[in-house]
């Protein structure tokens, strides 16, 4: 069997939930190429050895530019924070390599059409981190919505909201950065609402903003590296550094098919752990979802007869529901790291059959131009079309 030889930039997170994909994808899904763990790259010696040892890599290195040289890597992954993904992924291209890389796809519109750019001229296959899409739940919503269930859609509400962040005494971590993260919120949690929306409803047109940093200074990270060489993070109370992205966002939408939409991400919800959800209301029902119960899908139809209308509860683990059929029998939950072995499956059957994965670098592009608009009506205090950018 053809083997896909794999390298991947990026150890922490992300690097291990898509290890976590990759080791466990021949189990559940009935490949056509075999992926090969080949190396893992990371800055800190100690930290991607450990990694490498622990999630299963033949090899470590800290150059990411050794390992796109390396003519015997076919797929280069991109698990890095925002403002690394354009020269890796332009590099990756270049070299000849397929790329997948984490949402956001970059942190600027320009940086994004650009890698778009380079992937096209290499004529290589290109993929977007966006797993939500691979939630059984979600891939419902878009068969409902696709069978005309719903009928004329008339409002998207998305919201995605943790906690993690509500503590003044957390410190500046990476994601808290403009120089790395790009945005807060916006582009961390909000991108997935968009491209959910994307996925589901259609094309955004314009859009209008507000966000607030509610806490403005924090004090400064101090890494560990732990026994097992992972980094810890902890915070030096001594010293303040300003934060530099927003806390929360929230933006009112416009779709090209005349649907309203609300989108709302912060980071300042207690309670709220992962709250990545969204309800679509539409001529002939609605529907319903949210994350932290992600096997689980609400869905309200008005054709039903009076005395039996409401929402229904469907535990979305049967066999007829694409993305849980390979997993367990009915009612069997999963969770989380099973969107990434879906969307890893998606990733190597389309390079197996020589067509592009879906969501492409061009989904990437769409996602970041909504990201971009809202940067601007925030800044300008108006409604921005996405056809100005
Ligand atoms: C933010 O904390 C985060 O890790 C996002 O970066 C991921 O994309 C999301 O799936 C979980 O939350």
């Amino acid at each position: 069997m053809k083997e896909i030889r794999i390298g991947m930039i990026g150890y922490s997170f992300m690097g291990k939930a898509h290890s976590f994909g990759y080791k466990n994808v021949g189990m559940f899904y009935d490949l056509k190429v075999k992926p090969v763990m080949k190396v893992i790259c990371g800055r800190k010696l100690e930290g991607v050895k450990a990694a490498a040892e622990r999630y299963g890599w033949e090899e470590y290195e800290t150059d990411w530019r050794k390992v796109i040289e390396r003519d015997d890597i076919d797929l280069i992954d991109i698990c890095t924070p925002g403002h690394l993904h354009a020269e890796m992924a332009i590099a990756a291209a270049e070299a000849g390599k397929h790329v997948f890389c984490e949402k956001p796809l970059a942190n600027s519109l320009e940086d994004a059409k650009r890698m778009l750019e380079a992937v096209q001229k290499a004529g290589v296959k290109h993929m977007v981190g966006f797993n939500y899409r691979t939630v059984p739940a979600i891939a419902l919503a878009k068969r409902l919505i696709e069978e005309g269930r719903l009928g004329e859609i008339y409002h998207f509400r998305g919201v995605y909201l943790q906690d993690w962040i509500v503590d003044p005494d957390f410190p500046l971590v990476w994601r808290l950065d403009a120089k790395i993260a790009g945005t807060g919120p916006l582009g961390d949690l909000a991108a997935h609402t968009i491209d959910i929306a994307h996925y589901l409803i259609g094309e955004i047109e314009e859009v209008v903003a507000q966000e607030k940093t509610f806490i403005k200074e924090r004090p400064a990270l101090v890494e560990k590296v732990k026994g097992t060489g992972l980094v810890e993070v902890e915070a030096d109370k001594s010293r303040k550094v300003p934060v530099t992205v927003e806390d929360a966002t929230m933006f009112l939408a416009r779709f090209k098919n005349g649907a309203l939409g609300v989108f709302e991400a912060s980071r300042m919800c207690p309670g709220r752990k992962n709250f990545n959800g969204f309800e679509i209301n539409g001529s002939k029902g609605s529907i319903a979802f949210n994350f932290e119960d992600m096997n689980i899908l609400w869905f309200f139809s008005r054709d039903d007869e009076g005395h039996i209308q409401g929402f229904r509860r469907i535990l979305v683990t049967e066999p007829e529901h694409k993305y849980f059929n390979v997993w367990w029998p009915a009612g069997h939950i999963i969770g989380y790291g099973e969107t990434f072995v879906n969307e890893i499956y998606n990733l190597l059957d389309a390079i197996a059959e020589d067509r592009m994965p879906e969501p492409s670098f061009e989904d990437g592009v769409k996602c970041q131009k909504v990201l971009e608009a809202v940067v601007k009506s925030v800044k300008e205090r108006r409604w921005v079309r996405l056809d100005e950018l």
